[in-house]
């Protein structure tokens, strides 16, 4: 085999390849035969007022096509949002992998990621309480990888003959098709309450990781244990991490269901936008490597998808880095018809027996078929690998190659004996990792799966005390939407292995009789790198940030403000009453990047009130501002206030804290909220705001008793 070229120019092949089918709107209208076309506004008729003529070809192609513009929409993970950009390790997997794209760090290797919910239709909202799917094609040398993984590190079931199960039961009921993109509903409940193998990965979406506030700020894991192979034949165990360099971070309940009706592309638009402005969401993949001796090493088993690998440990080894630098074309050509699948793999990365990965390697290519029509959709440019095809399969819907020659068989004499048998040392083929399989056949569960509680607890203990209260809250409303109390209380006595303390909160929150003693007691056990209290808390880059101002404002502030944000990387808004411009104080104009109404502030992670007494009357007086100010708030956002400003604060219906009072002084900051008398805030009041905003929310103010 031809040695993979490395270097930094890979990272551009793909581009240059999808290069020769990008079609430019341009030229004149024609049919799909190259007809030109004069009039695509009027059909052909037997007269003015006459039936439409069968002979019209470009009405009935144009009609036809269009009938048949729709295919089947994923059956979960139907709704996502894609980009591209490259891998680079940072040093040789060699000792560990012989997959060419982890083993020299000069090799850039092009990616395309698709983001997704799992539960909602193609175009339901992106902020629903859900896993997300985070899944990555990497377009290696040696074909394509595929590692797609979710943002949670396990799995609702262990075996996949169990997949359709729960995911009728999780998708809207069949009788009415309600809900959409929720999990609150009785067959979901009733469903876990029957399996209590889903109970950790419950706790896990039941937490703040079902609510990312960005695919740029969630983590990403492989779930299964997989297995890297050397060159020589040894294999090590190896679990799959992404990690988002912004840190991990979650929006609120409240703020998400409102998001979902005032943006529901919230998420999408958030990956688009930052890859337009080049602030490119940047991952490190992590690997957890476990000596194949270490297999049953473990108080859990490798195999079992509904268990994690704690990285006190078994830590997570940095080894590469992910940019994602450019959006694609079409979404339908290319984030639709991107085809994932679990059994795309290269050299050096092998499966092991997790009966969840099994299932998956068979599912994926047999949705392929009916979703992109046919066994032909490799051919489609988003998925069409850097490395070349050479085989014998032929013909078929959606055929774009012309195969030459006579021949279409192995082995033949007639061309030369091509495509040839290719070796796995000189070629680099793909040789199955050789593990010895005994066992008689047998329909059973492996005794190693059936603790199903103790790391449900570890995830609880894990917890910081405003995390555990999202959760809480968010078993509350879900079972709360149940209508059989049957089913509440079944998840109930479930939690009842896992807390007691938890399940006599969530009983008490749904109205039933909580239990009466405990009857696991807590293992007392966490992880502290499963809080995202723990996680980066160190930027602001690409954070959203809202000043709101009115005519007479003091503008120096602002501008100077805005300013010192932008240079750390945030994206600062100015907004009015109105869209245009505002008359500032000083008799200058400012403009005003969106008007109130046509924002929220659950679209922000901070707001600002900017001084200027006639600003903040007038801003005082509109209901869509002070809502906006105590919204933010009640979301536990940084909120600041400059000069005048701090008076509308004061007029808030929020709980009073400190805020700056008299003429000037220092900013004065309790918990979260910033103020200052002075109308030009100096890089004090800066550098507070940016460390406020770097740690996301003020969580010690969470739950604020706001009306907004
Ligand atoms: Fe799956 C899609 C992730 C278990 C069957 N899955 C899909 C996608 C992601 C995952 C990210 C969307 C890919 C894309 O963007 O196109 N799935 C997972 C993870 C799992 C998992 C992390 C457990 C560890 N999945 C799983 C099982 C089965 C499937 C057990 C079936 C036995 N998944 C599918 C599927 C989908 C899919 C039906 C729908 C569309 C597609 O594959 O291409 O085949």
């Amino acid at each position: 085999m031809a040695e993979p070229s490395g270097g930094s120019e890979r990272a551009v092949d793909k581009d240059r390849q999808l290069d020769s089918v990008r079609k430019d709107s341009q030229g004149a209208l024609s049919t799909n035969t190259g007809t030109r076309v004069d009039d695509t506004d009027n059909a052909l008729q037997a007269g003015e007022r006459g039936p439409t003529l069968m002979e019209d070809f470009h009405f009935r192609e144009k009609i036809t096509h269009f009938d048949h513009e729709r295919i089947p929409e994923r059956v979960v993970h139907a709704r996502g949002a894609g980009a591209y950009g490259y891998f680079q390790p940072y040093a040789s997997l060699s000792h560990y992998t012989r997959a060419h794209f982890l083993s020299d760090p000069s090799v850039r290797t092009p990616v395309f990621v698709r983001f997704s919910t799992v539960a909602g239709s193609r175009g339901s909202a992106d902020t629903v309480r859900d896993v997300r799917g985070f899944a990555t094609k990497f377009y290696t040398a040696e074909g394509n990888f595929d590692l797609v993984g979710n943002n949670i590190p396990v799995f609702f079931i262990q075996d996949g003959i169990k997949f359709p199960d729960f995911v009728h039961a999780v998708k809207p009921e069949p009788h009415n098709e309600i809900p959409q993109a929720q999990s609150a509903h009785d067959t979901l409940w009733d469903f876990v309450g029957l399996q209590p193998e889903t109970m950790h990965m419950m706790m896990w979406l039941m937490s703040d990781r079902s609510l990312p506030r960005s695919y740029r700020m969630m983590q990403g894991f492989g779930v299964h244990t997989f297995r890297l192979v050397d060159a020589q034949g040894r294999a090590t165990f190896v679990k799959f991490h992404w990690r988002p360099l912004l840190g991990t971070h979650s929006l609120v309940w409240d703020e998400t269901q409102k998001i979902a009706g005032k943006d529901p592309d919230y998420n999408r638009r958030d990956l688009w936008e930052a890859i337009e402005r080049g602030q490119y969401p940047e991952y490190e993949l992590g690997m957890q490597l476990i000596p194949e001796s270490d297999e049953f090493a473990f108080d859990f088993d490798l195999l079992d998808a509904t268990k994690l690998l704690p990285e006190e440990q078994v830590p997570v080894t940095p080894v590469g880095k992910m940019v994602l630098d450019r959006n694609p074309d079409n979404f339908f050509a290319e984030t639709e018809q991107v085809a994932f699948h679990t059994a795309h793999v290269v050299p050096g990365i092998d499966f092991t027996n997790d009966p969840l990965l099994q299932a998956r390697n068979f599912s994926y290519l047999d949705t392929q078929l009916i979703r992109l029509g046919g066994p032909n959709f490799q051919q489609l440019p988003v998925n069409t690998p850097l490395a070349e095809v050479h085989n014998n399969q032929r013909d078929g819907y959606g055929q774009h190659r012309i195969h030459r020659g006579q021949t279409s068989y192995f082995d033949n004499s007639l061309a030369s004996g091509c495509p040839y048998l290719a070796s796995s040392q000189g070629d680099g083929a793909y040789t199955h990792y050789q593990e010895r399989v005994d066992g008689v056949k047998i329909r059973k569960r492996s005794e190693s799966f059936h603790d199903h509680y103790s790391q449900a607890t570890l995830f609880y203990n894990s917890l910081a005390d405003w995390e555990r209260e999202h959760l809480v809250a968010a078993f509350q409303f879900e079972l709360g939407k149940c209508e059989h109390t049957h089913v509440r209380e079944r998840v109930v006595a479930r939690l009842n292995n896992v807390d007691h303390g938890l399940a006599t909160r969530v009983a008490n929150g749904v109205g039933v009789q909580p239990p009466a003693e405990e009857s696991t007691p807590n293992n007392g056990r966490s992880s502290p790198a499963l809080s995202q209290a723990n996680t980066t808390m160190d930027t602001i880059n690409t954070r959203q940030i809202a000043v709101l101002v009115a005519h007479g404002v003091e503008a120096a502030g602002v501008t100077a403000f805005q300013e010192a944000m932008r240079q750390r990387g945030a994206v600062v808004d100015v907004l009015a009453p109105a869209d245009g411009t505002v008359t500032t104080f000083e008799g200058a104009t400012l403009s005003v990047d969106r008007a109130i109404t046509t924002v929220a502030s659950v679209l922000y992670d901070a707001v600002v009130v900017a001084g200027g007494v006639r600003s903040v009357a007038m801003l005082a007086s509109d209901g869509y501002a002070t809502h906006f100010v105590a919204e933010a708030f009640k979301h536990a956002k940084p909120v600041a206030a400059i000069g005048a400003g701090v008076d509308l604060i004061g007029s808030l219906p929020i709980p009073k804290l400190r805020m700056a009072n008299g003429e000037s002084g220092a900013a004065v900051s309790d918990q979260g909220l910033l103020t200052t008398r002075d109308s030009e805030p100096g890089s004090a009041f800066n550098e507070e705001f940016a460390r406020l905003l770097s740690h996301h929310r003020i969580w010690e103010r969470d739950m604020a008793p706001v009306p907004a």
